[in-house]
């Protein structure tokens, strides 16, 4: 089953995005299967067809091993690497057609353990897409847009897997922002415009400096500004996931 993985920072919107899409995508009649990486989630906007918290009890963890909560959910990360079969035999029971996977509240430990990379690879060998959330009210500052470029790059060097950007929570800021922050994303020149306009000293320079640097990278990512409370964007965005995951097919025949 072709897999989208939904990352982000923490509080950027991926569970509410992951509940939003599923139920948009449940009501265009499309067979999708929603699965919950996060072993830390207390509560979730959605009821999860696969969860980890059935195989990885923080709380256990904790006790166990006595850990504090931080301690416990890096452990609570490497564990799911062990039970990487036994979600994938949930996945493949649920026998749907896309898989959207909510991953862990801190992104580090998703990105920036080996175990990330490898319940990626191992979960599906059908086509998948990394889903990087841009929380819009802290992408308005372009020091902190160019910021999370540059966490998304880090991303990417983790999964090499094809990226899409999601402009988060669009519905908090105004439109005239939504349009300026994907042009920048469109165009390098109006966020190096930007950056000469609204910042200065080390900020400007730093900016400037961070921009070619990802510039130089070659790489560039579609932002397509969405709102899960709105479902803003949702059609454009499943568009373009389609596009990845299945060369322009539907998800379903
Ligand atoms: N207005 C608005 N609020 C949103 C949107 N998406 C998420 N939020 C709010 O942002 C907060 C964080 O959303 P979550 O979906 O829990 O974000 P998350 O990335 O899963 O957070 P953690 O897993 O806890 O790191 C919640 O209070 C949501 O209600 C959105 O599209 N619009
Ligand atoms: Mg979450």
């Amino acid at each position: 089953m072709p897999a989208a993985f939904i990352i982000g920072t923490a509080g950027s919107g991926k569970s509410l995005f992951t509940a939003a899409l599923s139920e948009w995508l449940k009501m265009s009649k499309q067979d999708v299967a929603v699965v919950n990486l996060d072993p830390g989630a207390l509560k979730l906007p959605y009821s999860p067809d696969v969860d980890v918290r059935n195989y990885v009890d923080v709380g256990d963890l904790m006790e166990k091993y006595e850990l504090g909560p931080n301690g416990a959910l890096i452990l609570a990360a490497d564990l799911i690497a062990d039970e990487v079969d036994n979600i994938t035999k949930d996945i493949e029971a649920a026998n749907a057609d896309l898989v959207l996977v909510d991953t862990p509240g801190q992104m580090e430990l998703f990105a920036f353990r080996a175990s990330g990379p490898y319940i990626v690879n191992e979960l599906t060998r059908e086509p998948k897409a990394i889903v990087y959330l841009f929380d819009a009210v802290f992408s308005i500052n372009p020091l902190n847009y160019v910021s999370n470029m540059f966490l998304s790059a880090a991303v990417y060097n983790r999964f090499f897997q094809p990226q899409v950007h999601l402009l988060s929570k669009c519905d908090l800021i105004p439109e005239k922002e939504v349009a300026t922050i994907t042009d920048w994303a469109a165009n390098p020149r109006a966020l190096e415009n930007s950056i000469e306009e609204r910042l200065e000293g080390t900020k400007r320079l730093f900016s400037r400096n961070m921009m070619n640097a990802i510039n130089k990278l070659g790489i560039k990512f579609l932002l397509v500004p969405v709102s899960a409370k709105t479902n803003e964007g949702l059609v454009n965005f499943n568009t373009t996931l389609e596009r990845i995951l299945t060369g322009g097919e539907k998800y379903t025949s």
